[in-house]
Formats: structure tokens, sequence, C-alpha cells
């Protein structure tokens, strides 16, 4: 038997390897940490207002109800460990007060602290608090009350090297903590601090006194080399800028020193940040509005490296879209998150109704290039090939070549959205799936550039696979039934998982129930896309476009490929047979491996009912019509322990095979 390249089950999935780094929600305040070899983050959880807002909530403000914690290896593969606390485990926080804004969390003697601010129940203005755990995915454990001799946000928690660990928090002060973490030190000093008319008695130390502080919140302190930094943003002009001062105390004086980035180039008037070396690299984490471009207050996290200068001093980081992940090349590259482009490339959301689903790349020129760095080779087999999901107005070619506009060619793919002829097609911007075999795989990590010969052409991302030998992604472009009239194309779900452990049940009266039911049913109801996502109870089912490299569809490799169930399982399959002319009284030829159910436009043509082997014609369906224009074929494969696959054909009246329709 020839060896399955079972891609997905041997390598991680890269969920993400480009700013923002979360993209199924927004997050904002991003605080990492490393701990055991890992890199935490702790971000704060944008979410939409709710309406009606509720009494006392400022409208188009932040609004947070609960923390998540992420943890990643390679800084691109982020897993998220879920809500480790929400508003309502606070008991002195205002249940719905929504402000649980920049957190962060420290390790010490093995239990890690969770520091957080949230609006007191009592009182006026924001609290901070600590919740306590034994890993820092959780689950923690609520501290009774907050800190007392705190007001304020944005707490940050600095273990220096003197032993003692001091908090800082938005109002420019820092204090001592008792070895308990969870107090200020009892010699914590206190002063006396004017706002206006009014005057308010201060914990801690201003460590901010005399550095340009306006607005001052978000401070991230650490210590490197024997110095102290403290890093917070301010507003220098009109939003927030990174900026930084060291000294040789943790609690100060300070000095300021510069930026450490500077205003966001359009609107995002916070920023907020922290730094971490991992694996001898330093990182800045901070926040922009990518996917809410028009609120400013539902953010994302993204992730630069950071560089010191010989005197200690921290090099200005720019924002990029592209982050700092490399990019295995048989995981989705979004290469409009490019590095660098030239002038008349613009990106812009793939959907601007659901905009989690990103950007796209528009290439404006004939000519036009974008480079996409750190693209690793290293799983990909010569012969793979490529798919890029690419939007044109008219025919065109674009070119994948290494590192730059003159590097050697890797993939070449010819983008035809207009046939001519009978089966004349149209498919002026609309995304289309192009694939294209590689003419060349780069040794390693390179940098890719991508170039389009026509104008005005998208990309959304581009994909290296290396070739499956039972099935190929289908192609953009109609196929025809093969020289036997089998049908190869099929939009096939990864199966829904059924505990049967036995065939002998497949009686009419089960498929009836089991395939009828109308969860399952409700699968067939439409066409899906590639990739598409649907739902059977808690599971979630990913629909594949496919060819068939063999005239039976081999279910249990396509399964199998996808690292999913291979027994006890129902597979439901679609596809879409387009006729020029009405082709009547045809039946529909099926063999199935087990039981199957069939169905033409909705309506069930075929039951293919025990304990079934594949078998070519196995069974005929009554008489049928395929109609001019779009006929839908559906079916139902139900396997328990066995071998999923089935092959469909349509016979005439004379018994010949059935070949004069496209399949879409
Ligand atoms: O996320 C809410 C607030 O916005 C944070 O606490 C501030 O630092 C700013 O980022």
């Amino acid at each position: 038997m020839k060896r399955l390249l079972l891609f997905s089950a041997l390598l991680p999935a890269v969920l993400c390897a480009q700013n923002p780094i979360i993209r199924d929600m927004y997050a904002a305040d991003p605080t990492a940490r490393v701990f055991g070899g890992k890199v935490y983050l702790f971000p704060s959880h944008d979410i939409v207002q709710p309406s009606p807002l509720p009494q006392g909530m400022r409208e188009n403000w932040f609004c947070m109800e609960d923390y998540h914690v992420y943890s990643s290896e390679n800084l691109t593969e982020w897993t998220d460990h879920g809500v480790i606390l929400t508003q309502k485990d606070v008991p002195w926080g205002k249940p719905d007060g929504y402000s649980m804004w920049a957190p962060d969390c420290v390790e010490r003697g093995g239990k890690y602290y969770f520091y957080f601010p949230d609006v007191v129940k009592e009182g006026m203005g924001f609290g901070i608090g600590v919740a306590v755990a034994d890993k820092p995915e959780g689950p923690y454990t609520v501290v009774k009350s907050n800190i007392k001799g705190i007001s304020g946000i944005d707490p940050c928690v600095l273990q220096a090297s003197d032993g003692n660990a001091y908090i800082f928090w938005g109002a420019g002060r820092c204090a001592r903590l008792k070895e308990n973490m969870t107090e200020l030190a009892d010699d914590t000093p206190t002063e006396k601090v004017r706002w206006g008319d009014r005057e308010f008695e201060m914990s801690g130390y201003n460590c901010l006194k005399d550095l340009p502080n306006r607005q001052a919140e978000g401070p991230f302190a650490f210590e490197h080399n024997g110095n102290y930094y403290l890093t917070y943003p301010y507003v220098r002009r009109n939003t927030e800028v990174l900026g930084y001062a060291m000294s040789k105390n943790p609690t100060g004086p300070y000095e300021y020193k510069g930026l450490i980035m500077a205003e966001h180039a359009d609107s995002c008037w916070t920023n907020h940040h922290s730094i971490i070396n991992y694996k001898g690299q330093w990182y800045l984490f901070y926040h922009h509005n990518d996917f809410s471009p028009d609120d400013d207050k539902r953010r994302s996290p993204r992730i630069e490296r950071l560089y010191f200068n010989p005197d200690g001093t921290i090099r200005e980081v720019h924002p990029t879209m592209r982050g700092v992940g490399i990019n295995d090349a048989v995981s989705v590259i979004n290469v409009d998150r490019y590095n660098t482009a030239s002038q008349d490339v613009t990106t812009g959301f793939v959907d601007t109704a659901d905009r989690f689903r990103g950007w796209y790349a528009g290439l404006g020129r004939k000519g036009s290039y974008i480079i996409y760095k750190d693209v690793d080779f290293k799983n990909v087999k010569p012969n793979a090939y490529a798919i890029a999901n690419v939007r044109a107005n008219k025919n065109t070619k674009f070119t994948v070549r290494e590192k730059s506009a003159k590097g050697k060619v890797i993939a070449e793919f010819t983008v035809t959205v207009v046939t001519e002829g009978q089966f004349r097609r149209d498919y002026s911007g609309q995304w289309l799936a192009v694939t294209a075999p590689l003419k060349y795989v780069p040794n390693g990590v390179t940098d890719l550039c991508i170039t389009a010969d026509a104008d005005a052409v998208d990309i959304d991302n581009i994909e290296f696979k290396n070739r499956i030998e039972y099935f190929q992604p289908a192609a953009a472009t109609p196929s025809t039934p093969d020289s036997d009239g089998f049908i190869r194309r099929w939009t096939v779900a990864e199966p829904i998982y059924l505990d049967i452990n036995t065939n002998i049940l497949f009686t009419d009266s089960y498929l009836d129930k089991t395939l009828g039911d109308p969860q399952v049913q409700s699968l067939l109801k439409t066409v899906p896309a590639d990739r598409q996502k649907s739902k059977y109870g808690s599971q979630t089912l990913v629909w594949h476009k496919i060819e068939s490299n063999f005239y039976n569809v081999k279910l249990f490799r396509f399964t199998e490929h996808y690292g999913k169930k291979i027994y006890g399982v129902i597979f439901p399959a679609v596809t879409v047979i387009e006729c020029d002319d009405e082709i009547r009284d045809v039946r529909l030829m099926a063999g199935s491996n087990s039981a199957s159910k069939w169905y033409l436009d909705g309506d069930e043509i075929l039951t293919m009912s025990g304990d079934r082997r594949m078998v070519r014609d196995d069974c005929a369906s009554k008489s049928v019509t395929l109609k001019k224009g779009t006929n839908v074929l559906s079916g139902l494969v139900i396997n328990g322990p066995g071998m999923s696959d089935f092959c469909v054909r349509f016979i005439d009246n004379d018994g010949h095979p059935v070949k004069n329709f496209k399949i879409k």
C-alpha cells in the first residue's frame, strides 16, 4: 500500500504566524510572561458593548468582562486556555462593571499571582485585586478584597534582584509588596496629591516624577543587566506613545530615555505593552485596533522583536503586520500581512461583515510586489503543490519567487476567470482557490516575493501542500465525470462521529431514523464552501472540496488525512451537476461501504441498507431526470467498524454511463 502523506497528523497546525496574534476575538493590553519555558499571554478581553448599555456605562468605551490566558512555545501557535476570571467572580468588584482592564501575572514560590483592575462595588474608581493559582492556566482563586492602598488601573509586578516584588500601577505609582504578594509592605509611604481642586492620598512612590507623563498609564517594569526599566504609554501629542525611563532602583528616581514605539499611524488612541526575553531574543507585545479600524476600544495584540543598544538604552520599535513568527510553508500564509510591498499594494477585509476572517492584499498594478519574510520549507516535499486564494478581473498569472522579484520561481499560478466556448464561465471578481505544482522547493527558511502580471489582483493566502495520493483539492473550474461516468468531485464533510460498533443494524428503519434525523439532513441543505464549518451537536465538521484520484471516493483515507475518526461515522457529501440540457430517464448507480442514502435536489432517490461492501453499480435508483441547469446530488454514507468509501455514476436506459454534464 502506498504511503499517504498525512501532513495534518504529523505536523502541528499553525494557528497564526502574523500580527495580530489573536484572531478570533478582540484582546488588548497584552502582558506576556515566560513560565516554564513557555510564553503565557494575559491580555484583557475587549468585547462589543452590550445593548442596551448597562446603567452607568459610557458609550463607545472600553468593555471587558473576563480574562483568557494563552500560551505558545514558538510565538506563532497560540493556545487559548479559556476564561480564567470573570467580573462576577470578584467579590469586591461591580458584577456588571465591564472594567476588567489590563492585568499582569507573576510566579513566586510556585504560585501564580494574577493582578487585575476592576471597578469597586463600594466607593468610586478602580481597585486592583489578586487571584492565585498553582498553574498559569489556573484555576484561579480570587483574594476576597482588593489591595488596600491602591486606587488605579494597569497593575504590573516587578520581581527585582533585591529579592522583593514591587507593584506598579497606572497612576504612576509603585510600592513594595509583602511576601504574601497580596498587600502593600507596611512601610509603604503615602503622599497627598492634588488633581484639579481635589486632594487625594496616594500610596507608594511617584515613579513618573519629572518624566513626560501626560495621561500616563499601563506601566511595565523590568530589570536587565543591572538596570531597572520603567516603560509606559503616555500622550506625547494627541495619542499614546510607548516611552521608557531607567533607574538603578526599582522605585526610582527614573530618568527618561525616549520612545519604544511612536503613536500608531492610524486611529488607535491607546497602546499598552509588555516586554520579555524568550530564548535569548527580546520581544515587545503591544496592541492595535487591527480588526476594528473604526472603533479603537476593540483591539488586538501584536508582537515585534526588540533590541537594546550597548549602553542599555532601547531601540525604537516600528509596528509591522508581519509580526515575528516563522511561518511553516505547509500552514496558511496570510500574505496580506506582508513585511514590505510596492506602493500600490493595499489591504482590505475579506469580509467586512466578519472582520475576523482577516485580510487580502490587493496588487494594484502589473509589477506590484509583496515581500513576505520567514517561511520555512523544511516540511515541503518535492512533489508538493501550492494553493492560493485569489481574485482577479481578467485572466492572469501570478508568481511566487524566492526572496525578490528576480528570485527563483517557486510556483506560478494561472488564474482563469473567464473561459470561452460552449461552457463559458465568468468568475471575474470571485475568490478562487487556484493550485500550481512547485517548480522549486527552497531549502529551509526563506522569504517569498509575490507578483502578478495584471492590474487589480487580490490575494488572500497561499499554502504549500504535500500531495496526497487519494485526493486533491478540487480546482476552481468545473470538471466532468470520468471516462466511466463516475463522479469524482465532491464536497465532503469531516464525518459525524457516532458510537456505532456493528453494521448489522443498518436496516431501512434504522437508516430512516439516523440519516433522516433533521440535524443530519440540515447538513445537506446547502452546498458548502471549501473549509466551511458545520455543527452537529458539539462536533464541528469541516467541509473539503476534493477530487478523488480513483473512481471510488475513499472516505477512510479522507478522514485519516484530516486526523478524524475512521470508524463509527456518517459522511455527508454533496456535488453540483450542471446540465446544458435536460437528461431524462437516468438512474443513479451507487456502491457504498457501508450503508448509504442518496438525494437529488433534496429528494431521496436511493437507500442502500445493510452491511455492504463497495461494489460498482451495486444498486440502481428509480428513474430520474437531471434538469437543465443546476442539480444537487448529495449522499450520506454510514459505517461502523469498516473502511468507508463510495462510487456513484448515472446510467441511461441503455446501460451507458451518462457523461454529458459538468461538475461544479
Ligand atoms: O484596556 C483598557 C485600558 O486601555 C488599559 O487599562 C489602558 O492601559 C489602555 O490600554
